[in-house]
């Protein structure tokens, strides 16, 4: 899947039962209307496709990588072993262990190699920092992310009236 575009971002799960999760960061970018595809790379039952994947996402033109996975979740931390780009991991909470084995799978990588984790099923703002991270060198779409931050404050403002009311 993608939105037909060249794609900037690389939308990427252990299995396509981790896409219920993900698919809030495909719709982020879609608000921002970055354009992304979407694939199932799994570290562990498909190891050299993954690592093909990392080698080659930057010369394919993606500007980053958002990689979500469930329990021995490696498949970020092994893609930002073989990519140049920033990873962005999501850790998706599987049946046992509420996430907690995610998380820790991700979260705790050895210095040089950085992976920028989510929270827990954070799919949404892994695909908010992809845009972010677009955004440092692209003053139009950083204008639509003040938009949309005041938007956040706009709506928060409006609940505090309205518990104040
Ligand atoms: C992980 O194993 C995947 O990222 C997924 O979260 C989990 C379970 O995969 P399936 O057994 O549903 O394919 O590698």
């Amino acid at each position: 899947m993608s939105n037909a575009l060249v794609p900037l971002v690389g939308i990427v799960m252990g299995s396509d039962s981790d896409w219920p999760v993900m698919e809030a960061a495909a719709q982020a970018l879609d608000e921002f209307e970055i354009p992304y595809e979407v694939d199932v790379v799994s570290a562990h039952r498909m190891p050299r496709e993954m690592v093909a994947y990392g080698e080659r996402a930057a010369d394919r033109g993606l500007k980053a990588i958002i990689a979500g996975a469930g329990g021995a979740a490696h498949l970020p931390g092994m893609l930002a072993s073989v990519t140049p780009l920033p990873v962005i991991g999501v850790p998706v909470p599987l049946k046992y262990l509420d996430g907690m084995d995610s998380l820790l799978s991700i979260v705790q990588m050895p210095a040089g190699v950085p992976v920028a984790t989510v929270s827990v099923a954070g799919a949404r703002n892994a695909g908010l920092l992809a845009v972010r991270m677009l955004a440092a060198h692209d003053a139009d779409l950083l204008a639509r992310m003040k938009e949309f931050q005041q938007e956040l404050n706009d709506q928060a403002t409006e609940k505090g009236k309205r518990l104040r009311a």
